[in-house]
């Protein structure tokens, strides 16, 4: 189906807009109270996740609460680890707990990459979005970059340092070359059948950029993003590395449309750096939190940072959880004000 409103489609192929396409990263869920109140009659987030037209409505809802011009299918990026066999638990308040990691060769042996099938719950949410959005904006689906699944598959969970999966890459560079390509050709299948399902955009998450020096960006973790990227033909790709500003320039490389940038980045490097890139973001989601002059006053000087270079906007990364989403909507009607 035809797009009706495709500005952030179009931004990601490049083109100047007649106004900047806008999205939160993290929109669905955490902020919404309509969410709030849906999840506080299941079980867990897990069944949430899992059962799709719980995803769908979820999904839908910044769409027709906030205004967004992109919606971004409900899900984590902790559903491949789990269909790769490392299930997961969502602890409440606490975040993601994995009962097994990683730890030694054996335990990687009784991996197993992704086929499809495992993950048709996440299919089946983006083909009733699509029919529930009748072609009124995009679809965004995701995953994360294999480096940050490792990550997680080695820590069990979140952590301020991740030095468990960073001792890996240095005791057992190997075995961590051998489950990257895992999760790597599993996250292929992964995003492959998102697009069959109806995604319009695909981003790929490398939260954890940040902790790897250089070297080990380089190693561990471009070479697996560029193998994803190179593999999506149909629909534009974006890149989020969070905290990657020393590999900005090499990511001018990626077989991607559009590069996320975090608010620490530097904006007019970036844009020199990233010549032919789309760039997304970069608000501190931390402005938000601000009255209603200074989220307008610092979202316009964010955006005239872009002006005349492809952009979509976005926070620097996900909108915290205690936003109200009556400053969310300050900030993206200013986006929609502001003469790109
Ligand atoms: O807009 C959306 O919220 C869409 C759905 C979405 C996305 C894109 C969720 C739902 N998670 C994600 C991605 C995700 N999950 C990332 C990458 C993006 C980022 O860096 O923000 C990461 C690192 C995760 C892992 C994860 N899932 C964490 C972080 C753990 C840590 O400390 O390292 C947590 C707390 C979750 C749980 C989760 N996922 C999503 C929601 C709404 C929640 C909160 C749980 C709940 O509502 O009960």
């Amino acid at each position: 189906m035809e797009l009706k409103n495709d500005l952030l489609i179009r931004a990601a192929k490049g083109e100047l807009t007649e106004r900047t396409p806008v999205w939160l990263m993290r929109q669905a869920g955490r902020i919404l109270p309509e969410y709030k109140s849906i999840r506080a009659k299941l079980s867990g987030f897990k069944e949430l996740v899992e059962t799709p037209e719980l995803a769908a409505e979820v999904t839908l809802q910044p769409v027709n609460l906030l205004g967004v011009d992109a919606a971004i299918i409900f899900s984590d990026i902790l559903v491949i680890p789990e269909a790769m066999g490392l299930s997961y638990e969502m602890i409440e308040k606490k975040g993601p707990h994995f009962p097994k990691t990683l730890k030694s060769e054996a335990d990687i042996k009784s991996l197993h990459k992704v086929e499809g099938g495992e993950l048709n719950y996440v299919y089946e949410a983006i083909r009733l979005v699509k029919k529930e959005l009748k072609g009124h904006v995009p679809l965004i689906g995701f995953a994360g970059a294999p480096w940050t699944i490792l990550c997680y598959m080695i820590e069990g969970g979140g952590s301020k340092t991740f030095s468990n999966a960073r001792k890996f890459l240095i005791q057992e560079s190997k075995l961590a070359h051998t489950v990257l390509s895992m999760i790597t050709d599993s996250t292929i299948k992964y995003l492959h059948n998102q697009v069959l399902a109806g995604a319009n955009l695909i981003q790929i998450f490398d939260s954890w950029a940040g902790i790897l020096s250089p070297d080990q960006y380089r190693e561990f973790s471009l070479p697996y993003i560029e193998k994803i990227s190179k593999s999506i033909l149909d629909v534009p790709v974006t890149v989020f590395a969070k905290g990657a500003y020393f590999a900005l320039k090499e990511m001018s490389n990626l077989s991607c449309n559009t590069i996320g940038l975090d608010w620490n980045m530097d904006v007019n490097e970036a844009r020199v750096l990233l010549k032919g890139k789309t760039l997304q973001g970069n608000l501190d989601p931390c402005v938000l939190y601000g009255d209603r002059d200074s989220i307008e006053i610092k979202t316009k000087k964010m955006l005239e940072k872009f002006k005349g270079h492809p952009h979509i906007a976005n926070l620097g990364h996900g909108v915290y959880p205690d936003t109200h989403p009556d400053h969310v909507k300050i900030f993206i009607e200013a986006v929609k004000a502001f003469k790109a």
